[in-house]
């Protein structure tokens, strides 16, 4: 059955996690898979699910953003379905910034008025899964539910990120810790089921997907002031109110960390990926761009976006993104390459390539680049060698970062010939 519900996906704090990729944007448009930004992923999910009352809640309004939602969600007008930004923003109540998720939710409730919905569906907007919610919100509604938390067993490495919880046999949460520390996390093991069990997946953990009926949320954000749901609100709920748990089986994964996003990414090159672009749609804009255009280059477990021309040697386990452009004998391995916003004329091409002040848009000739991120429009000119690894220190430099033995070139950077890194 269909429940009126409004979706509020959270589009992101600081984004510090993320630097140097959210240091010009925010990170709802932080490019992902070669086409897409982050939100499309709950965006589509939403739609895929028949929601499309969404607000995108986030702390800076950036142009990027902005173009994206404008020109990927438009409803014909015998719909009521939106997309629309709420950024943070200075009001006569108040002029600070969202401080947290609970804050960010409280703070846009008015904008909630003209909506008709009886459930609201909070969603974060750094995660990488294909989520039926209306199944989430049916049972919310079947057993009754106050709240109803989205989750997932983890491994006791990984629970100390996440909110842990434990929930009895009617599937109601009895106790919730916010990120445990590691000597606290063994007194949480749940119940799970055989596969689980062998995996070494005994905490049952939150993702950050909450269903709230209306009136329930909107009186928990007026009584406590907190500004976090997973340290306040949650916690707060639980004995109080009738808060369950849904447990999801298919992949997920949070995507708030370089590592964790270098790994979602790559990991679209798999034969068989978690995360698989091929089944449910997922939704982004329609750019008219031209087929790409591969010659002399081997290509192996890689992705290739539109609109690019690819003249290398070997390309591996890689992301390639719109609008790429890679010179002759260059060789590239497990690299998100982002690609770029628009392509510069044959004539700029031909003449920076002999100038090469800067090098032209894109990755230049007899390159090695291995283990890296190429933010979008960066020019990287020709003999260049990126190799991130275990070897290289973490550092923020004028060019790139390097985070867990990835190297991020930041956007728009320029990398002269034959430079090392
Ligand atoms: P975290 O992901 O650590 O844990 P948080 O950093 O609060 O929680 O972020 C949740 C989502 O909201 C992210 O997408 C983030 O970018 C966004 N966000 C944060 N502050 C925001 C703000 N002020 N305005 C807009 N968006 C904002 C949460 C839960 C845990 C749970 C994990 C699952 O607290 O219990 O296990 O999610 O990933
Ligand atoms: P995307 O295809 O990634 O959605 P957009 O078309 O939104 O990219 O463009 C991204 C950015 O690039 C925008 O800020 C846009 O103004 C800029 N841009 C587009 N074309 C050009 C161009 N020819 N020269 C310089 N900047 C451009």
């Amino acid at each position: 059955m269909i429940h009126k519900v409004v979706s509020l996906v959270l589009g992101g704090g600081r984004g510090t996690r993320l630097f140097p990729l959210t240091q010009q944007r925010s990170k709802p448009a932080v490019p992902i898979a070669g086409k897409y930004r982050l939100v499309d992923i709950p965006i589509s999910n939403c739609l895929n699910s028949g929601y499309n009352k969404i607000f995108v809640l986030t702390q800076f309004n950036s142009a990027s953003l902005n173009k994206h939602i404008k020109n990927s969600y438009n409803f014909s007008i015998f719909s009521k379905g939106f997309v629309d930004i709420l950024a943070a923003e200075q009001t006569m109540e108040g002029d600070r910034w969202f401080e947290g998720t609970a804050d960010a939710v409280r703070r846009t409730q008015k904008n909630l008025h003209n909506v008709d919905y009886e459930y609201v569906l909070i969603l974060s907007g750094d995660q990488l899964y294909q989520m039926d919610y209306s199944l989430l919100v049916d049972f919310h509604v079947a057993n009754g539910g106050d709240v109803t938390i989205a989750t997932i067993p983890v491994n006791g490495r990984d629970a100390t990120g996440f909110g842990i919880l434990k929930a009895n046999e009617k599937n109601e949460i009895t106790a919730f810790t916010e990120k445990p520390d590691k000597d606290e996390v063994l007194n949480w093991a749940s119940e799970v089921s055989d596969a689980m069990e062998q995996q070494g997946r005994l905490y049952l953990a939150s993702m950050g997907i909450y269903v709230f009926s209306k009136g329930v949320l909107r009186t928990l954000l007026k009584d406590n002031p907190g500004m976090d749901f997973g340290k306040e609100i949650i916690p707060d709920a639980i004995g109080n109110l009738n808060v369950l748990s849904y447990q999801f089986d298919g992949y997920w994964t949070d995507i708030g960390t370089i590592r964790s996003f270098f790994d979602a990414n790559i990991g679209l090159t798999d034969d068989i990926p978690n995360f698989n672009l091929f089944e449910e749609t997922v939704y982004t804009r329609a750019r008219m761009l031209p087929p790409s255009k591969i010659s002399g280059t081997t290509l192996n477990n890689t992705i290739v976006a539109d609109g690019c021309i690819l003249n290398g040697d070997k390309l591996e386990r890689s992301v390639i993104g719109i609008r790429s452009r890679i010179g002759k004998g260059t060789v590239i391995k497990s690299t998100y390459m982002m690609g770029t916003d628009f392509y510069e004329h044959l004539e700029e091409v031909l003449e920076l390539g002999t100038t090469q002040q800067p090098p032209p848009i894109g990755v230049g000739e007899r390159c090695y680049i291995e283990n890296a991120i190429l933010d979008k429009n960066c020019r990287i000119g020709n003999d260049v060698r990126i190799k991130g690894g275990a070897h290289l220190p973490d550092g923020d430099f004028e060019t790139h970062t390097i985070q867990d033995g990835i190297v991020v070139v930041k956007k728009g950077a320029v990398i002269p010939n034959g430079v090392t890194i």
